[in-house]
């Protein structure tokens, strides 16, 4: 079955929520909450995607599945609740590479998942029959069907991301990043007749880091445009509250890139691509340096009823600029990319 071309229903108002891994898999849970499942269309980041050992392996896509079908760990925020680690161990024996863990079952994903894309399927439709057997309801996509690289510039060379991140602890600078693949890469066709869909009630550019989890998906050919014209609300919640990102890289990263670790940089970064954004209390004094709309609550989840909470409020803000003329920012994009190298 391959849902890669599948349309929501269209007498739903839908909802489309642009997300990376971890941070971003909290707000979709809220969604997932409190939305019907023909009402909500994620599209994962996949520029975080590598080859290893032979496997390919899909980070932010295998987060947001394991999340939605309740069985991710939640203590690590990636990777399979209670899984076991002998096959690490087995390979440590043997003197193979393990600098990036794979727990036993998380394991069965990666190796299903490459014979597969071997065989001559799809990711999206690959990632569809795994989210069926897994019992996500809810529609989730990889942003694309072709393979796109996340490249982490820093002073001396440009890594793959999961050896920036992971193998090198995000210790190197950074200087700016590229998409490897991405302008011969296509957007998944369901994302973008999502994007536009008469009956599109929001597009939530989820609680992700900017730089590498929502850039790679905005540098699609045609995704950028395409949101510039929809005709619903395109609203960012913040991943940066008081100065600190809930998660990962992210305030180091807009250091090293020279800019402010405030929850208006990264409103700026989005530019005019959004008509309203959601910070928290504790950036209310921020408001004044953004010219769109601006909703200020508790974007902090720390249990179901908070990614609830925050799912709703971010709706109802949807629907509150939707009953008035959308406007977007005037503020200027700083958009930090390099040259792809390759
Ligand atoms: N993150 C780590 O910090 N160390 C790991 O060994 C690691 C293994 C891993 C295996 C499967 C998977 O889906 C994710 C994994 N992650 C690991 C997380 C991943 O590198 C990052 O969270 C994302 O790429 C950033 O969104």
């Amino acid at each position: 079955m391959d849902r890669g071309g599948a349309t929501l229903n269209d007498n739903a108002a839908s909802v489309l929520a642009l997300s990376g891994g971890i941070g971003g898999a909290k707000l979709v849970t809220g969604l997932a909450r409190v939305l019907a499942p023909e009402q909500l269309l994620v599209v994962a980041n996949t520029g975080d995607d590598f080859e290893h050992l032979g496997l390919t392996i899909c980070p932010d896509l295998d987060t947001l599945m394991y999340t939605l079908a309740g069985v991710h760990d939640p203590a690590k925020g990636w990777g399979r609740a209670g899984d076991t680690w002998r096959f690490m161990t087995a390979l440590a024996e043997l003197g193979g590479e393990t600098w990036f863990r794979l727990g036993d079952a998380d394991l069965a994903t990666h190796i299903e998942r490459t014979c597969r894309l071997k065989a001559g399927e799809s990711l999206s439709a690959v990632t569809a029959d795994f989210c069926r057997r897994l019992g996500v309801a809810t529609t989730l996509l990889p942003m694309s069907d072709q393979p796109v690289r996340t490249l982490v510039q820093t002073a001396d060379t440009a890594l793959p991301f999961q050896q920036y991140f992971v193998a090198q602890r995000c210790a190197p600078v950074v200087r700016g990043f590229s998409f490897q693949g991405a302008d011969a890469a296509r957007p998944l066709p369901a994302f973008m007749e999502a994007l536009a869909r008469r009956t599109l009630r929001a597009v939530i550019i989820c609680p992700s880091n900017p730089f590498i989890s929502i850039d790679p998906i905005l540098a699609l050919p045609g995704v950028h445009k395409a949101l510039a014209a929809c005709p619903a609300p395109v609203i960012a919640v913040s991943p940066v509250v008081g100065g600190r990102a809930l998660k990962g890289p992210t305030a180091k990263m807009m250091r090293e890139l020279g800019l402010p670790v405030t929850a208006t940089t990264v409103a700026r970064h989005y530019g005019a691509l959004i008509h309203g954004y959601v910070l928290d209390h504790q950036d209310a004094a921020y408001v004044q340096d953004t010219d769109i709309p601006v909703c200020v609550t508790q974007t902090v989840m720390q249990n179901l009823d908070d990614k609830q909470t925050l799912a709703r409020t971010v709706l109802a803000f949807a629907d509150e600029l939707a009953r008035q003329p959308l406007r977007r920012a005037a503020v200027t994009n700083t958009r930090v990319t390099v040259e792809e190298r390759s």
